[in-house]
């Protein structure tokens, strides 16, 4: 790094307003788009939960992302030294922590995933996939993540590459990376999604997915579960948005910046719904079968195209390189905090922590079998991993939103998001203040059972 590139205090920022914005959109789009979002919408009765998801976004998403990059931003510190110097000896930090919690949490069993997707990349690559295993894609999804010591490797590989990237610093590693992946991903998911229309499921598909069964919203944990996904796929309440907030001058214009990225990451969970259900449908398969859904749902498409191997390359690579642009958002959390608080190099504290974040992944792998005995709340070691980040999210946002809302006051909240005194500010502010905190609590009140309709 060149001595221009750190301001006074040491600290990088963003080469260019387009960096951010690919850094921020790479942090957003990932495996949550596809991954779990298909299998989220899939259990969870697929339309209802989509508009569900959808006000969601709008309502709470948004004004909180825009809250995040106000903080990060104005403070030009990380998760928990952004509170600590907004608002200090005041409790608000507790969003920081939680942040920093989260991007533990989450790092580790996302890193256990992304290995999958990296296994299926080289099986394309090698010809391991290229012709459907003799007993089938679900059976052999179902073989590997079982396998104790396979999917650990890749885990670590994944991790590997992230602490790479994190370990050049946000600028050559970060920003670099998200210029072509993006788009590529994009435009292969659309050919995808036309191919999947004409394999006989298309009605059915569609239908899941646009066609709201209202029935479903009488089931009170479709709230937490859209709740969760959205947090999950915008990158909020985990103290990433906070942090690449902070590598930003105050020349960008954030409410802009907020609405195209939150629109893509939506767009692109919904354009991976349409390139899911219509297979799923054609295949007979179950749309709620969980986790394995892409894994199992992808390769029969791949098998049915000619030169479907080349696509199966092609889309493995891009989303691991989605999800590794994710992780690294992830990483930065905790590796910019703890460079802050212990004086550490980035070096040493991107090798450290990221090697502590693949060891609490392993227990997430192995529950894929050896330790699916082991459960708490009822659920696998994974499943409890992913449930505690449904509500940790919201929860860290519920506290970001108040406050932006009230613990800030007006005039700086509004010049810290570059609304200024224009209305829509005003609205902004309300949404904070008032409809997002009141609908967390609400879902979370739903969630423990103490709201009967
Ligand atoms: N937003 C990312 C995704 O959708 C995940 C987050 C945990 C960094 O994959």
């Amino acid at each position: 790094m060149s001595e221009r590139d750190l301001r006074p205090g040491g600290r990088e920022q963003w080469a260019s307003k387009i960096g951010f914005m690919l850094a921020a959109m790479g942090s957003a789009v990932g495996l949550g788009n596809i991954w779990r979002f298909s299998y989220v919408a899939g259990e969870n009765g697929g339309a209802a939960f989509l508009l569900l998801y959808i006000a969601i976004i709008i309502l709470i998403g948004v004004p909180i992302m825009l809250a995040e990059f106000s903080i990060g931003r104005k403070s030009q510190s990380d998760a928990v030294g952004s509170f600590q110097k907004l608002a200090p000896g005041k409790p608000w930090v507790t969003a920081g922590f939680l942040g920093v919690a989260s991007a533990f949490i989450i790092l580790s069993f996302y890193g256990v995933v992304a290995g999958w997707t990296l296994k299926y990349f080289v099986s394309y690559l090698t010809g391991g996939l290229w012709s459907e295993p003799a007993d089938g894609y679900e059976a052999f999804f179902g073989g590997f993540i079982g396998s104790s010591v396979e999917p650990v490797i890749w885990q670590f590989l994944f991790m590997a590459l992230t602490v790479g990237v994190v370990l050049m610093g946000i600028k050559k590693g970060i920003e670099k990376a998200n210029v072509i992946l993006m788009p590529t991903l994009a435009i292969l998911l659309i050919i995808m999604s036309v191919y999947s229309l004409t394999l006989g499921g298309a009605q059915e598909g569609l239908a899941f997915l646009f066609a709201p069964d209202w029935s479903v919203l009488a089931e009170p944990s479709i709230y937490l579960a859209a709740l969760g996904q959205a947090f999950f796929s915008l990158s909020l309440g985990m103290g990433a948005l906070i942090t690449y907030g902070s590598y930003l001058s105050s020349k960008e214009r954030l409410p802009g910046a907020t609405a195209g990225i939150a629109s893509l990451d939506t767009v692109f969970a919904i354009v991976a719904g349409v390139m899911i259900f219509p297979a799923v449908f054609a295949f007979g398969i179950d749309p709620s079968s969980g986790a394995g859904l892409v894994f199992i749902v992808l390769p029969g498409i791949f098998d049915q195209i000619t030169g479907g191997m080349l696509v199966g390359i092609a889309f493995f690579f891009l989303l691991a390189a989605a999800g590794l642009s994710s992780a690294i958002s992830l990483l930065e959390v905790a590796v910019a905090y703890f460079m802050r608080k212990f004086s550490w190099t980035r070096k040493k504290t991107a090798l450290f922590i990221g090697g502590l974040i693949f060891l609490l992944g392993i227990p997430s792998s192995l529950s894929m079998g050896v330790m699916a005995d082991v459960t708490f709340f009822g659920l696998v070691f994974m499943d409890g991993m992913e449930y505690l980040s449904d509500l940790f999210l919201p929860l860290g946002g519920l506290i970001i939103a108040l406050f932006v809302g009230w613990g800030w006051k007006k005039a700086e909240s509004l010049e810290a998001s570059d609304f200024g005194s224009s209305g829509i500010g005003a609205f902004w502010l309300f949404l904070l203040r008032f409809v997002a905190p009141v609908a967390i609590l609400l879902v979370f009140l739903a969630q423990i059972g103490l709201l009967d309709w």
